[in-house]
């Protein structure tokens, strides 16, 4: 995959992918170095900005054409490395989006190419929480002898931020030293109310960095992910409490990641549709505004 030309974002004119203007900056980093299960995660930045040209422009809920802000796909991340080169290389180059004043949009790939990111969003970012939406917790301390394997992910982001997981409903027993309870909202306790979206809002801080890894939804909406397990999120539980999100903090740059390409249509569209509802969300307006802390 390397050196290939990546397709822009909606198949977008070029007066809304201006390198120069664009306000949102996709990431792509197609590695799928450490991954266990299934391979073919380093594909899912190519196959999910293919099929986002079949999205509308116009985004129904909000009643506005978010990409007028500008979306630019970057070069991507090259990818030749170990996980812990890589997140040094996707720190770098996250930090100078940030640094530009944009919205960095990280696109993986396995779940360890959101380590640098979240670290330059921490560095770049003011009382920044990190936001986790994933079946599993991540959050070993090391994994087949490394401590960036995407097993870990979450230990290592935790090193650099306060972090909120939702969905969660695989980890191991080791994952429990430390654990605030309160900061963790599994798929078995949230599934069936609605109350969980307020308990988690008022945990967020002034600025939010999300990572979406797309095993947090339902294998029955999204099975191509390299590890799914059952008794995932839906889609309108994800946008709720997204939208809900938005409203309390600034979202700094999100990443979504496992995408793991079989075939199917629909797993790539959910996750460029979700893509563009978060962009929804950020430009109709409302970041931060209900926001009382
Ligand atoms: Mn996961």
């Amino acid at each position: 995959m390397a050196n290939v030309p990546y397709p822009p974002f909606l198949d977008l004119p070029p007066r809304y992918r201006n390198p120069e203007t664009a306000r949102y900056r996709i990431l792509p980093v197609p590695f799928d170095g450490t991954s266990t299960f299934r391979k073919g995660a380093d594909r899912g930045p190519s196959v999910l900005l293919q099929v986002s040209d079949q999205l509308e422009e116009y985004d129904i809920e909000t009643g506005g054409e978010p990409c007028r802000a500008g979306i630019f796909v970057e070069k991507e991340v090259s990818c030749g490395s170990g996980p812990e080169e890589l997140a040094a290389a996707v720190e770098v180059r996250t930090a100078g989006i940030l640094a530009a004043g944009r919205v960095p949009i990280i696109l993986g790939g396995e779940h360890s190419v959101s380590i640098g990111a979240a670290r330059a969003a921490a560095a770049a970012g003011d009382r920044l929480t990190v936001l986790q939406l994933d079946a599993h917790g991540d959050r070993r301390q090391s994994y087949q002898g490394s401590g960036f394997n995407h097993a870990c992910v979450m230990a290592r982001i935790a090193e650099s931020s306060p972090v909120i997981q939702a969905g969660i409903r695989s980890m191991d027993i080791s994952e429990l030293t430390g654990l605030d309870g309160d900061r963790i909202f599994y798929a078995h306790e949230i599934h069936d109310n609605q109350e969980w979206i307020d308990r988690l809002c008022r945990l967020l801080t002034k600025q939010v960095y999300i990572t979406i890894d797309l095993d947090v939804f339902d294998p029955s909406i999204m099975p191509s992910t390299g590890t799914p397990q059952p008794g995932g999120l839906g889609w309108y539980q994800v946008l709720k409490l997204l939208r809900a999100v938005s409203g309390i903090s600034e979202i700094r740059g999100f990443d979504i990641v496992e995408l793991c390409p079989d075939g199917s249509h629909a797993s790539p569209m959910l996750a460029a549709k979700l893509l563009y509802k978060i962009i929804a969300y950020i430009e109709s307006g409302t970041q931060g505004i209900l926001r009382n802390i």
